[in-house]
């Protein structure tokens, strides 16, 4: 059990030439790639348009997930209806295949947390955690209650390189070791922790070694390869969900572009080890693949790209229309009825804002 797979080289099946390095596995079609294709084209595209919005006032601050849209697609891909996703912020590939709208994602960012509403597949999941590796305790716990209920089913949580880093990070780790919880989590190991890149983080060779003192399995995949990231994902959650424990995934990618929309990396980082993470990013080596197995071409691509154009533009425009949320709603949901404090400040916020209807906000920094 105490083992890590492929300790250095992440293991992958696409390598970043679009190259078929080693058989696919047996599950994977031919349409199963074209999807996983589409859901990332998608995810870009939708991501581009979010940063156009905050770009002009539109959006508050928005973490964009160009260069790791394999990551996303590939747990959301692998988890089945009744698992139960605790996402952080850069999982809106995942949170789309779980049933979340588009919208819905841009309501979020826009400030409004009745796009956490979520429903479906999603219904059960958590929403999405910006303080960072907090959502780890809470999968553990969710975990527990799989177990002591005997669901069949897994938790799955997400977090970034630098949230391995913290107690929060170890403290979950350690309990599902201990108690053998059917709970998967992937790091996307994206290279950088805001300004920080992964040699200022740790002295471990890899993340995935974190899981031996954990007493459990650690698997370091390809992040830029969604066949990979999906393979370890899907064997993660089967052992999970039948009862044989937790597994720790490192997927290595590279966040291609600013940490969010409040920050500029031109600041900290080398643009040539930018540019040469271009050369192993996710859709191109997919889309190489498939042009050279005759399963994909031009006229196709042209027709999907107008087709996510009009996906993502119809979401937009339903967002941009949604009816502004009241100011004081939000100190609604803390608990089941309010507490004297919150309804002082339900007061304030009543007699002191007027809801002007416009979705034009403040830019907050993370
Ligand atoms: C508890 C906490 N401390 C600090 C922050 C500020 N912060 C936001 S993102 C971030 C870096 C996280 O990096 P990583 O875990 O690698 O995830 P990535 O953003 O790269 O996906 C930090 C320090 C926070 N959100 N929460
Ligand atoms: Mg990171």
């Amino acid at each position: 059990m105490c083992q890590v797979t492929q300790r250095n080289t992440p293991y992958c099946f696409l390598d970043a030439q679009g190259q078929n390095l080693v058989p696919l596995p047996a599950d994977i079609s031919l349409d199963w790639l074209r999807a996983a294709y589409r859901h990332m084209v998608l995810i870009r595209a939708l991501d581009k348009k979010v940063v156009a919005l905050q770009r002009t006032g539109q959006m508050r601050t928005y973490p964009s997930c160009l260069g790791q849209e394999a990551v996303g697609v590939g747990i959301g891909l692998a988890l089945q209806e009744n698992d139960i996703f605790v996402p952080y912020y850069r999982d809106q590939a995942t949170l789309y295949l779980r049933g979340v709208t588009l919208t819905q994602i841009m309501q979020v960012w826009g400030g409004d947390e009745r796009g956490h509403l979520f429903s479906g597949h999603a219904q059960r999941d958590l929403p999405l955690c910006i303080p960072i590796a907090t959502q780890m305790t809470h999968a553990a716990g969710v975990a527990v209650a799989l177990k002591s209920r005997a669901e069949p089913h897994a938790a799955l949580v997400t977090c970034g390189d630098g949230a391995t880093s913290k107690g929060d990070f170890s403290e979950a780790l350690n309990l599902a070791g201990l108690w053998q919880l059917p709970l998967v989590s992937v790091i996307n190991n994206n290279q950088w922790a805001i300004s920080v890149p992964l040699t200022m983080q740790t002295a471990a060779a890899t993340l995935a070694q974190k899981a031996v003192a954990a007493g459990m399995e650690g698997v370091r995949v390809d992040g830029n390869d969604v066949v990979a990231v999906y393979h370890a994902v899907d064997l993660a959650l089967k052992k999970a969900r039948s009862g044989k424990g937790p597994t720790l995934i490192e997927a290595v990618s590279y966040r291609l572009t600013d940490h969010t929309t409040a920050d500029d990396a031109t600041r900290y980082r080398d643009l040539k080890q930018v540019n040469d993470a271009w050369e192993r990013e996710p859709i191109k080596r997919l889309q190489t693949w498939l042009h050279e197995q005759d399963a994909w071409d031009p006229a196709q691509e042209t027709g999907l790209l107008e087709e996510v154009r009009a996906q993502v533009d119809a979401a937009v425009a339903a967002y941009l229309a949604l009816p502004p949320q009241a100011p004081d709603e939000f100190l609604q949901y803390m608990f089941a009825s309010m507490t004297t404090p919150l309804s002082a400040q339900q007061q304030y916020q009543h007699t002191r804002f007027a809801v002007d209807g416009s979705k034009t906000q403040p830019q907050g920094a993370q």
